[in-house]
């Protein structure tokens, strides 16, 4: 499944106004730096789709999501389950998604590169939908999303800066305007580069790619270059949990949380039991149905909420509710990701009081003139981002940017995200291990 398609009702069926009459979805590819992680490295093209559900009255709601195939293939289905539900009919929409992808025997389509696995179908397939209708739904009303969603608690949003080792250019390219970034000078310069650019305070670094001494020594030389930024470390479950408890304890005067230091409830409950530094998941608790055994062997402080896998915004405040309950705290997770996406994030960030954390964005790491939303909406000053105030998402589409990045879709040829095929491309001796520390 590569080309864009569109499912729309027959032109003879008249539907009451506020149904789903068609629903167009766009895949497309917009150029990422070689970042690396412990699966690998980011491909020079990074995947999503564009989602336009159209009501009968013609009010245009969009969503953004995953763009590898077999998501796209589910996305396809759901679609068509969704034509001639009322975009405010949250329940009825829900069912019907979940009903059509339920069992479909469709392999993979969780578009993080193996990083992130366990969660629902049915939510991530959800998702864009949900945030259309509310889009819509903002739309036919004349507010926010954010309104929608229980009203802002904060006109902007703190994000944090991602830092992320990586390489001075994709192989064989020229170096990009971020260079290299492999030893903690090149990350502290990579940091007042994204601080000058954006103005964040806090700071996390996407970890697991060096052994686990050179990146202490990164979060060392970060809190001596940044004293006053809280400091964040993901190494994506690559360290056992001795490890964990080693670099927990160089850290535990320097950092505001450990994120997925080793895989699975119960590793990260034993780590959690040595430390009296908070950990953070979004790795482990990545579904409502983890929940209950996370929090029987104590395995997590803080979930990084994400509404592209837990169902889109709604369900998103759903799991705010567990977490205020839980007395975790409440983070938001990201991965490359367009305007739509980074929207949607500011309003549910906006909407969701038990937010304790400045939320992780991508946004950096995309080149200016590639998006799909209409320039203007979305500006950072001091590491935050205002609330849009227009009606709905408050984003505007850009037909000509989007028909671009689908075009570079087409000719790309990428159609998974494989950070750990590329890696093996480049360094044949590369190998996939969880944890490899
Ligand atoms: O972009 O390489 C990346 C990240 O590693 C991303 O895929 C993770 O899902 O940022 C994410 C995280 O916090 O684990
Ligand atoms: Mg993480």
């Amino acid at each position: 499944m590569s080309e864009e398609f569109l499912l729309s009702v027959p032109a003879s069926t008249r539907l009451p106004e506020k149904a789903v009459r068609s629903v167009r979805i766009t895949p497309v590819a917009f150029q990422d730096p070689p970042l690396l992680n412990t699966v690998g490295v980011h491909e020079p093209l990074a995947l999503r789709a564009i989602v336009q559900v159209t009501t009968e009255s013609g009010v245009l709601g969009l969503g953004e999501t995953y763009g590898d195939s077999a998501h796209l293939h589910r996305l396809r289905i759901a679609a068509d389950a969704v034509l001639g539900c009322d975009v405010f009919a949250t329940n009825d929409l829900r069912a019907r998604v979940e009903r059509s992808v339920a069992g479909d025997g469709i392999r993979g389509g969780h578009g993080m590169s193996g990083m992130v696995t366990g969660t629902s179908t049915g939510d991530r397939v959800l998702s864009p939908f949900d945030v259309a209708a509310l889009d819509i739904r903002g739309k036919l009303l004349g507010v926010p999303v954010s309104e929608l969603l229980g009203g802002r608690v904060r006109d902007a949003v703190p994000f944090s800066g991602y830092l992320f080792y990586k390489w001075a250019g994709h192989p064989g390219a020229a170096s990009d305007e971020w260079g290299e970034a492999l030893t903690p000078d090149g990350i502290v310069s990579q940091a007042r580069r994204i601080v000058d650019g954006y103005g964040f305070t806090a700071l996390k670094l996407k970890a697991g790619v060096l052994p686990p001494d050179e990146e202490i020594a990164a979060i060392l030389a970060l809190r001596e270059a940044f004293p006053e930024h809280p400091l964040r470390i993901d190494p994506n479950g690559a360290w056992t949990v001795e490890t964990s408890l080693r670099v927990a304890d160089a850290l535990k005067d320097v950092l505001e949380y450990l994120e997925d230091p080793t895989p699975g409830l119960e590793g990260m409950a034993e780590v959690r039991r040595g430390t009296d530094l908070p950990l953070a998941t979004n790795m482990c608790v990545v579904a409502f149905s983890h929940i209950a055994d996370a929090v029987r062997l104590g395995s997590i402080d803080i979930v990084l909420s994400d509404h592209h896998f837990w169902g889109g915004l709604e369900r998103s405040r759903l799991l705010a509710g567990f977490a205020e309950t839980l007395g975790w705290g409440l983070s938001m997770h990201s991965n490359s990701h367009l305007g739509i996406s980074l929207a949607a994030m500011t309003h549910l960030a906006a909407a969701t009081p038990g937010l304790g954390y400045a939320c992780d964005t991508h946004w950096p790491w995309k080149r200016d003139d590639e998006d799909i939303v209409a320039p203007g909406a979305l500006t950072f000053a001091n590491g935050s981002l205002a609330v849009p105030t227009g009606a709905g998402l408050g984003v505007e589409l850009d037909p000509e940017a989007l028909a671009r990045l689908h075009r570079q879709y087409l000719d790309g040829g990428i159609r998974e995200r494989d950070d750990t095929g590329y890696m093996q491309r480049v360094d044949a001796g590369f190998v996939l291990e969880s944890p490899r520390w």
